[in-house]
């Protein structure tokens, strides 16, 4: 089929790193055809340079208002539209897909959420007043949801050195033996320079992977120098490509990510995470952790459970870390059941099948 994904970005990286995530998985594993229309190509670019070349050139990476010309030529019209998290198509686009011969499906990709509410919402019809068909899609954990983006599987990373991306080889040849590495990418409100004071105070060994803008975040959040003891070494990279943070993540002992995209990475690297989900004002981010731990925490221990919830709160490492070696094994326990959920190929396959 042909599929054509619009991807608007709002602010942040996450909307573009989930539309390649999933048209690269359209692409080269289920042989589909993908274009995708984003409003900030050069970001989507980036996202996608570190891929395999044969990856990366099997999707058509156009900007979004190149949908409006493109849809004349009555041969590319396509089988499936997406609107990435629910934004609007352009209305000449529109137009041309309502005189087109062929009838498109039109799914709107909504946020990722662990909330109950979402299983009876996936998948339903939304009627429109111009007669196209539509449906709502929700990526989801629960079955009968759309499932999560697992392509690529870590597992394919290894431990070698030679797999070190190129871009943070000189930085990463700095992490000593001794240390665990935890990296860091979070949003501002992140109280990061007395988390890091109190990591500083255990007594072990760290070296903290900072990615791009965390330090310069770090620096305005304390408002003054930070004096951290020599247990704990910062290293900053720069902004690398989706396949290389991928790989970053599964190579730290402990990851602190943010939005949905390097939230569900942190899961399939195994490791034990923070998840800094992206402040609400109506403060809906909190049920969505909420839900979220309900589920990760099901079959946990006590220990794990009060560690992690801990962590997520952003209590500081002293309170918790003394379980992080059980939080670790539920981790690998977590990302096994995860991908036994997710078997059937997860959200690329749930979608392919869906529209079929
Ligand atoms: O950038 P984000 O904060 O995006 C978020 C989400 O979209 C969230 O749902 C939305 O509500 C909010 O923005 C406004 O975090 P996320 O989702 O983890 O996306 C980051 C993407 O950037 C992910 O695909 C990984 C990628 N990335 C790189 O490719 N290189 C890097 O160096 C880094 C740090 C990230």
């Amino acid at each position: 089929m042909r599929w054509d994904i619009f991807c608007q970005i709002v602010d942040n990286y996450g909307d573009a790193g989930i539309c390649w995530r999933l048209a690269r998985s359209l692409t080269s594993l289920h042989k589909q055809d993908v274009r995708i229309f984003c409003d900030d190509l050069p970001t989507l670019n980036l996202l996608a340079s570190g891929t395999e070349e044969t990856i990366r050139q099997k999707v058509d990476l156009q900007p979004w208002e190149a949908s409006c010309g493109h849809l004349r030529q009555s041969v590319t019209t396509p089988d499936v539209v997406i609107e990435a998290f629910g934004c609007d198509l352009p209305e000449q686009y529109l137009a041309g897909l309502l005189i087109a011969p062929k009838k498109p499906v039109i799914i709107n990709l909504e946020y990722l959420s662990a909330e109950p509410w979402i299983v009876d919402f996936h998948g339903k019809a939304s009627p429109q007043a111009h007669g196209l068909p539509k449906y709502f899609f929700f990526p989801g954990f629960q079955d009968k949801t759309g499932g999560i983006l697992i392509d690529p599987i870590p597992h394919r990373f290894n431990q070698t050195t030679a797999s070190i991306p190129k871009s943070i080889k000189d930085i990463w040849s700095q992490l000593r033996s001794s240390a665990s590495k935890i990296s860091v990418f979070c949003y501002p409100s992140a109280p990061l320079g007395k988390w890091l004071q109190d990591l500083g105070s255990l007594g072990r060994d760290f070296d903290i992977v900072l990615t791009h803008g965390q330090r310069e975040q770090l620096s305005l959040s304390t408002g003054r120098p930070l004096t951290l003891p020599p247990s704990i070494q910062l290293l900053t990279i720069p902004f690398v490509s989706q396949d290389e943070y991928d790989w970053v993540l599964s190579q730290c002992d402990f990851n602190i990510v943010r939005g949905e995209d390097s939230f569900v990475r942190a899961q399939l690297a195994g490791k034990p995470f923070i998840w800094h989900i992206y402040p609400q004002e109506d403060h809906a981010h909190e049920v969505k952790l909420e839900a979220f731990l309900d589920l990760y925490l099901e079959s946990a221990t006590d220990r794990v459970k009060t560690a992690s919830i801990a962590a997520m709160n952003w209590e500081l490492p002293s309170q918790w870390f003394d379980s992080i070696d059980d939080w670790n094994e539920h981790s690998k326990a977590w990302r096994i059941q995860l991908l036994q959920k997710q078997k059937d190929g997860g959200l690329a396959v749930r979608l392919v099948s869906f529209v079929a």
